[in-house]
């Protein structure tokens, strides 16, 4: 069986992060109010009443966390850059601050011999888009081009490649057909033109990207739909979440058509939104590489409620993480030899650009914090994804979920998904266990590949 250390020579190794789950002053530099600004202080809206005005705190020590990602010995470092900093009503002027913060800390990664890999929209929109219909108005999409545009004028020269929008069937789901998320609408299914107007977006800034000549990604959430069981219900219901978690975002990117969602009474105009030419923009000549972020596989069986034609059933008999997600490393093994069948020669090469878990993890009497189930939750999935390889998965690298523990979207400070341990009250990092392992296996991977 091939482990973690056959991945290929030039495998890149990376930590993720986003915006507004680290960066915190968020009135300052500048910045705009973002939807997640309104929407965390919404009484309930978030547990505890947590915010992201201050989170890690890294628009001021982002120098101490350059240093930990030297530490670690990183390839990559994939992170967000806050829409609501660069414009901070969503159009118009530029704010010169808000770039500064992100020049610097290019420099500084490049300086430290880490490439930079930007993610253009995590979830943070600016509140004057919102105002005007957010990604239910097709506009947004015009806008999002624009302020791709100022971005990578200015720091395109130091960065080769460029993420588009970070899980936009997340988006959707949770923040506009859900309303658990920001910008907080439960719309259910007339959510879906919000999923179309962020594939527009994608489709508009990646042509700003390429006139730039850089590359272009863009990172999606997927994960194996599993049926309940072989009865031909569950597995038609399996089939019919399968095209609205995975297949409403990948079959436009690369074959240029939406799924059929008949199962959803959905229309292939996604309820009126798509217009002529969409889908040739949104395809355009195609994708530089595709970011999958994984998490688990889900298990779906015959709906219960009318209203959907699904309905999601329990993973049994594997480990959980501290947020209840089933542990099953090999789920990416079988997601990413999946996305090879379903899309053949169309299927570009792949980039890890989440994966990771949340451990309940606290600094024991003596400082240390020791997080055996993370290093075992990264070691299995290293190894699931070693196996896609060996299977002729194209796999170009692994970005883990995430550089610091930080604020995890509804569930507030409560999730710790980092490999450095941060105190929300004094803001000092420890680096946890799993940071040693995974610097250790980084220079482990290394010196194979040299030898
Ligand atoms: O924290 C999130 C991230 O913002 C998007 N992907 C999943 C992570 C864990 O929930």
């Amino acid at each position: 069986m091939p482990n973690r250390l056959d991945l290929p020579a030039g495998f890149r190794w990376g930590a993720s992060t986003a915006a507004y789950q680290i960066e915190g002053a968020v009135e300052e530099g500048g910045r705009g109010p973002s939807v997640w600004d309104v929407f965390a202080a919404r009484p309930g809206a978030v547990r505890d009443g947590h915010t992201g005005a201050v989170a890690c705190d890294h628009y001021h020590r982002w120098p101490e966390d350059v240093a930990l990602m030297r530490g670690l010995g990183l390839d990559g470092y994939r992170f967000s850059i806050a829409w609501p900093r660069i414009q901070p009503t969503g159009a118009g002027p530029v704010n010169p601050e808000g770039l500064a913060f992100y020049d610097r800390l290019v420099d500084a990664l490049l300086t430290a011999g880490i490439t930079p890999l930007p993610t253009l929209f995590h979830w943070d929109l600016p509140q004057a888009l919102e105002e005007t219909g957010g990604w239910l108005d097709r506009d947004t999409a015009y806008r999002f081009a624009e302020y791709t545009s100022e971005v990578v004028d200015r720091l395109g020269d130091r960065v080769p490649a460029w993420i588009t929008l970070n899980e936009p069937f997340v988006h959707m789901v949770y923040g506009y057909a859900l309303g658990i998320h920001a910008p907080g609408h439960a719309l259910m299914l007339d959510a879906l033109p919000a999923a179309h107007h962020q594939l527009l977006g994608h489709g508009l800034a990646a042509a700003v990207l390429r006139e730039h000549g850089r590359e272009v990604l863009i990172a999606n959430n997927l994960t194996p739909v599993r049926p309940a069981s072989d009865d031909p219900a569950d597995v038609a219901a399996a089939e019919a979440y399968d095209a609205l978690h995975n297949r409403l975002f990948t079959d436009p990117l690369l074959l240029g058509r939406y799924p059929d969602l008949s199962a959803f009474g959905i229309g292939e105009d996604l309820g009126g939104a798509v217009r002529d030419g969409d889908l040739e923009l949104i395809a355009g000549p195609g994708l530089d590489g595709l970011g999958v972020n994984y998490y688990n596989p889900t298990r779906i069986a015959a709906p219960t409620d009318p209203g959907l034609p699904f309905a999601e059933a329990p993973i049994e008999g594997v480990p959980r993480t501290a947020f209840g997600w089933p542990v099953v490393p090999d789920g990416l093994r079988e997601l990413l030899t999946g996305l090879r069948s379903r899309y053949g020669a169309a299927l570009p090469p792949i980039t890890i650009t989440e994966n990771g878990c949340s451990v309940a993890d606290e600094p024991a009497s003596d400082g240390t914090v020791l997080d055996p189930d993370r290093i075992a939750y990264l070691a299995g999935h290293l190894d699931a994804l070693a196996a896609a390889v060996a299977e002729a998965v194209d796999v170009r690298g692994y970005y883990t979920w995430s550089l610091l523990d930080n604020y995890e979207w509804a569930e507030g400070f409560g999730q710790r998904f980092g490999l450095v341990h941060v105190d929300f009250e004094t803001q000092v990092r420890t680096p946890k266990a799993s940071y040693a392992w995974y610097r250790d296996l980084i220079a482990a991977h290394r010196e194979r590949s040299v030898s």
